[in-house]
């Protein structure tokens, strides 16, 4: 089976111009409908004002699709027969003709196979806080080890034990920078509390770490590229806190597990919080996009 590449992304791709992937699963699962479809636009806009094409990926009727038409992502934002599915799932949901979302660790898989350098996200997924009982670790570290692309998100979601996957993220290879920063982001907070060691302050840093993991033979594995939210648009770090625990509680005691834990606590944040988790989830990844952007058009 092969990626069906839209045509701009294609030619984009032929003449060695900046592509930016953009994962589907934030727009199915993670963001809520209608306006989901409106901000995956928004999402694609941010990406061509950093100066790059957008590529966003996920599979429609059976065909893993890098770039989607109009068609495309209406169906993916707004069917009710949208699947999440992670690089495991690809495969299955696709020889069965199914409609499914990339996350990060599928989008990622994907990217890379049809030579994509640069991805964009909101929040990494990681090691969720009560992993020691549950085993509940995000498919996207593993894939990240093994994965060669450059990643652009706001850290992890603050919903996971941030300094429980900072550890995995180091056993497992995975290079981390801080955009602007010495601290890594906490996705609806700029601080997550945890420090850094490498900071970049320009899309040429990023570019040139990128030359120099192509040399090294140290490009088969993810490089992230942590960008804190603008201070002004993150959440109220009390009100988070609250929430998180509320939310956390709910989902032990509604069963929630697997896949559907994310989607879960990111639509309860969205709820309790009146909107305001919402419109600082929006704005982090409208800022990774075109960011992202930034740094395709500086390779
Ligand atoms: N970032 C967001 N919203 C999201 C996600 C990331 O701002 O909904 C999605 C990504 O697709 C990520 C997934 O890969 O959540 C992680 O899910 P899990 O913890 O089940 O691996
Ligand atoms: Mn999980």
């Amino acid at each position: 089976m092969s990626l069906a590449i839209a045509p701009e992304v294609a030619a984009a791709l032929d003449a060695g111009g900046p592509v930016v992937a953009l994962e589907s699963t934030i727009v199915s699962h993670g963001l809520p409908r209608p306006d989901n479809l409106r901000i995956a636009r928004e999402i694609e806009d941010a990406v061509r004002a950093g100066g790059a094409v957008p590529a966003t990926i996920a599979l429609v009727d059976g065909v893993v699709r890098v770039g989607l038409d109009d068609a495309a992502l209406e169906a993916i934002a707004l069917r009710e027969d949208v699947v999440k599915c992670s690089a495991r799932d690809l495969a299955v949901a696709a020889a069965r003709g199914g409609t499914g979302a990339t996350t990060v660790a599928a989008t990622a898989h994907v990217a890379a196979q049809a030579g994509i350098a640069l991805f964009a996200t909101g929040g990494l997924g990681g090691v969720h806080r009560e992993a020691r009982s549950t085993w509940d670790e995000s498919a996207d570290l593993v894939a990240l080890a093994r994965t060669g692309i450059c990643i652009v998100c706001a850290g992890v979601k603050s919903i996971l034990d941030v300094g429980a996957t900072l550890e995995r993220l180091e056993t497992l290879g995975v290079s981390v920078v801080g955009y602007g920063t010495d601290r890594f982001p906490g996705f609806y907070l700029a601080d997550s509390g945890f420090p850094l060691t490498w900071r970049v302050d320009a899309p040429d840093e990023v570019a040139a770490i990128l030359a120099a993991r192509v040399g090294l033979g140290l490009d088969g594995g993810a490089l992230v590229v942590a960008n804190p939210i603008a201070a002004g648009d993150q959440l109220d770090p009390v009100l988070h806190e609250r929430v998180l625990s509320e939310s956390l509680a709910a989902a032990t005691e509604q069963g929630v597990t697997g896949r559907d834990v994310t989607p879960f606590l990111l639509a309860r944040f969205h709820a309790e919080t009146a909107g305001a988790s919402l419109e600082a989830n929006v704005r982090l990844v409208l800022a990774n996009a075109h960011l992202a952007g930034r740094i395709a058009a500086a390779r």
